[in-house]
């Protein structure tokens, strides 16, 4: 691979060892290259397989300024870290080249990649469509921010006759560092505020998102949100009402429309609620390249259960119905929520709180005043959640919320975990937030 010999004789400095570093350390030793690995914590979490299976590797672990970076010629930086931080904007100065593991993936790969990036509904969509092209026969692998490092992905013969295509989840942290992918499709499913605590203003994350239709062969933007659009020639778009891809009536029921056709009744998902149609859609949009008939997409819809800890149902206690949304870590995603559940009139008991991560949260206001009828906090940001609505209660920890849910719900009302914020103030992440959440209800007395 010509651009592997390139770096052959490179300094290379992998920066950070998470899941994303230990990707970029086993790509990189499988080709023969010995990169340095440093990371600001004394402990990084990849530490014990690096002893384990590279002792050999020059490791420089605790402070940065001490990791001479400028000394690198190439520097393959985590997501976690901003390109800010005084260390790394100065080897930056300095001329060093700086990417991400998608840059050097995409300069390596050669099979086609589904690119997927927004503020919510990108590891609904990913999967979704991984589900329906392997249901079409495709060899289809998964991929990027949700979980697994794209060069895990990569074979180290780099044939990669095990892959058609890749669908690849995006954040902005890992397009910030990315110039050189070049998607059959591409699609910013949606924008809401997060993540200001790394971006200079709202603007430089929504451009940080757009950048993935650079290169992109057929962009995909969400017709109902005017800072997904793009002027890009080759585009579809998905929408409620609008687009190529829309929701309409046909014989009474709702379906999933293809250029004003009815494609298949929303009753073929087995996920529910409008943000998941409308996730649907954009699977629809971005699988347009692709060969994949109904009764494929059929079979892949009825089978997607969808993933845990996105407004799942965990039990129903006493009339009550819980459903764990701990995922919704920004505001735009806890609006779904209760948009989703809140149908009928019915009444919620939404707990919520953690790291704002320095959002505006008051676009939640009217939802919490039509569907609400208590709002239960706590966490770090409680008091600027509070403060939206007459309605709420403070509480201590998870345990407390749930305690206090059942005491104020009555049958038929739903209480929901959607916090709305980041759970990185009191758990290790959101799976471990919700954990705890279906731990509470499950230990509360029927
Ligand atoms: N860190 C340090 N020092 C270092 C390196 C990292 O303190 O030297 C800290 C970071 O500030 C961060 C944490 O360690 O708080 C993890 O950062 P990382 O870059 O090592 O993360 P990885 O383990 O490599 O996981 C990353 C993504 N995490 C982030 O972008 C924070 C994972 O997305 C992703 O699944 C994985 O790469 C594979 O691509 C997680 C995430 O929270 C799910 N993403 C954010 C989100 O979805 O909102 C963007
Ligand atoms: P992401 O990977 O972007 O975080 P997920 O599919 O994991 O997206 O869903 C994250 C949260 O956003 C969940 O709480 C889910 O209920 C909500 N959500 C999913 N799809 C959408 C959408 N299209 N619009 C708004 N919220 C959504």
């Amino acid at each position: 691979m010509r651009y592997l010999s390139e770096i052959k004789n490179k300094q290379i400095t992998v920066l950070g060892l998470g899941v994303t570093g230990l990707g970029i350390v086993r790509f990189l030793v499988s080709q023969g290259l010995t990169p340095t690995v440093v990371d600001s914590r004394i402990n990084p979490p990849g530490i014990d397989w690096l002893k384990q299976n590279t002792p050999t590797l020059t490791t420089r672990f605790g402070d940065l300024d001490s990791a001479d970076l400028c000394a690198s010629d190439m520097i393959i930086i985590s997501p976690g870290l901003s390109l800010t931080i005084p260390a790394i904007a100065k080897a930056i100065n300095a001329g060093v080249e700086v990417i991400g593991d998608v840059e050097l993936f995409a300069r390596i790969n050669t099979k086609p990649v589904v690119a997927v990036t927004g503020s919510n509904g990108k590891s609904t969509v990913v999967t979704l469509a991984q589900q329906v092209l392997l249901a079409a026969g495709y060899k289809a692998a998964l991929g990027g921010n949700i979980g697994t490092a794209v060069l895990d992905l990569l074979q180290s013969d780099l044939s990669n006759n095990d892959v058609d295509v890749y669908v690849l989840e995006l954040s902005s942290f890992q397009l910030d560092t990315t110039t050189s992918l070049q998607p059959i499709s591409a699609t910013v499913l949606n924008v809401s505020e997060d993540h200001l605590d790394r971006y200079a203003s709202y603007q430089a994350y929504i451009d940080s998102k757009l950048s993935i239709y650079n290169n992109a062969a057929l962009v995909i933007t969400n017709a109902d949100d005017e800072a997904t659009h793009s002027k890009a020639k080759s585009q579809l778009s998905f929408g409620a009402n609008q687009g190529d891809y829309s929701l309409g009536e046909y014989q009474q029921q709702t379906y999933f429309m293809q250029a004003n056709k009815a494609f298949l009744p929303v009753t073929s998902l087995a996920i529910v609620g409008k943000h998941n149609y409308l996730n649907a859609l954009a699977v629809m949009a971005l699988l347009s390249p692709f060969n994949i008939s109904k009764t494929q997409y059929s079979t892949a819809f009825s089978q997607f259960n969808g993933l845990a800890h996105r407004c799942q149902f965990v039990a129903e206690r006493a009339g009550v119905k819980y459903f764990n949304d701990s995922k919704a870590t920004n505001v735009g995603a806890t609006i779904a929520a209760i948009d989703s559940l809140a149908t009928n009139g019915q009444q919620l008991i939404v707990i919520a709180g953690g790291d704002a991560k320095g959002a505006d949260l008051n676009a939640l206001t009217p939802y919490l005043q039509q569907h609400v009828k208590a709002l239960i906090c706590f966490g770090k940001d409680a008091k600027d959640l509070m403060a939206l609505t007459n309605k709420s209660h403070l509480t201590n920890n998870m345990s407390e919320a749930v305690t206090l849910a059942k005491q104020l719900s009555e049958p038929g009302n739903i209480v929901l975990l959607a916090p709305a914020c980041a759970s990185i103030d009191m758990y290790n992440n959101y799976m471990q937030r919700g954990d705890d959440f279906i731990q509470c209800v499950m230990a509360e007395q029927p």
